[in-house]
């Protein structure tokens, strides 16, 4: 799958595959070329805290003398990346989405993108438009669903987001739909609002919908790198995330954000958008992601 996207996210393959490369050629190692690869994978946003335990590992493994040749640190390095994004397995799909994130991460895109896919899988797909924060967040979400040719639920600017999520569920259970998707704000007056009112829409939809699990999707900007981490922080405390969209991959986000997300936060990536257009998304494969970034 990854091979198919591969044009899409050449410039985060290229970033951690042409200065990696020179170390998997490497006859010998040297406690030298673990700092470098320290240094790599720290520029390709693995952050601090995966690094460090990334780099401990492999020298652990160097000291031993499992690992003396490149080619074994490229069968090592694969081996502890793929370990980590397997703590996290991908959560099973519930048909009914809450996508939360900050302003402009790419909330109402992912949206889009998911009621098309449930719609080519022939589900009857209902959107629901709960950022009533700006009226242009409901326009923006309605000329997709025209788009793609699904149901909406809107509400009035300024109307409690709870009431457009009611709505929205009362419909999907009386009209037997497949796939409920809802949208919401990323930014309300304070980060406190914002929580609390994606806790009461959390609840309504796990009161009204008895027979749905819900999935809550992070959308992430990839962009963002090591930025949006606090705000990753911030969402998973407050609303139990089961999944994180990486978004923006298409552009110069670096490949080391997703192990850092697995590892720091505890929540696997389960898609990845790489562009404007309603094809622009992907499940996330790990085996394929870590073959493809050390191939
Ligand atoms: N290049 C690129 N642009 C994206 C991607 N996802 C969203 N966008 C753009 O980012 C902007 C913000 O997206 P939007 O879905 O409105 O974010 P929201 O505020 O979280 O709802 C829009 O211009 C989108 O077209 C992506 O994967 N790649
Ligand atoms: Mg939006």
């Amino acid at each position: 799958m990854f091979s198919f996207v591969k044009n899409q996210l050449q410039k985060i393959y290229q970033q951690f595959t042409s200065k990696i490369n020179a170390l998997f050629a490497k006859d010998t190692l040297d406690d030298q070329t673990l700092k470098e690869l320290e240094l790599i994978l720290m520029g390709a946003d693995t952050g601090v805290k995966t690094t460090r335990a990334l780099i401990e590992s492999l020298k652990k493994q160097y000291a031993a003398g499992t690992i003396t040749k490149g080619p074994q640190l490229h069968e090592a390095l694969k081996k502890e990346l793929l370990a980590i994004l397997e703590k996290t397995p991908t959560p099973k799909e519930t048909g009914v989405y809450l996508l939360v994130g900050i302003n402009g991460s790419g909330k109402t895109t992912t949206a889009a993108k998911l009621a098309h896919q449930a719609k080519n899988e022939g589900k009857k797909v209902l959107l629901v438009a709960a950022d009533t924060f700006r009226a242009a967040a409901t326009e923006q979400l309605v000329t997709w669903a025209n788009r793609i040719g699904v149901d909406i639920v809107t509400g009035k600017e300024g109307q409690d987001p709870a009431s457009v999520v009611f709505a929205g569920v009362k419909q999907f259970k009386d009209l037997n739909y497949d796939t409920l998707i809802i949208d919401t704000a990323g930014r309300l007056q304070t980060k406190v609002n914002l929580m609390r009112e994606l806790e009461k829409i959390k609840r309504i939809v796990i009161t009204h919908l008895t027979n749905h699990a819900i999935t809550t999707l992070l959308t992430i900007d990839a962009m963002l790198g090591q930025n949006s981490f606090e705000q990753a922080k911030l969402f998973n405390e407050s609303t139990q995330l089961n999944g994180i969209v990486l978004t923006k991959m298409d552009g110069t986000g670096k490949g080391g954000i997703v192990f850092a997300i697995c590892q720091e936060l505890g929540v696997p990536v389960t898609y990845v958008s790489y562009g404007e257009q309603l094809e622009h998304l992907k499940k996330f494969n790990a085996t394929e992601y870590v073959t493809e970034l050390l191939s």
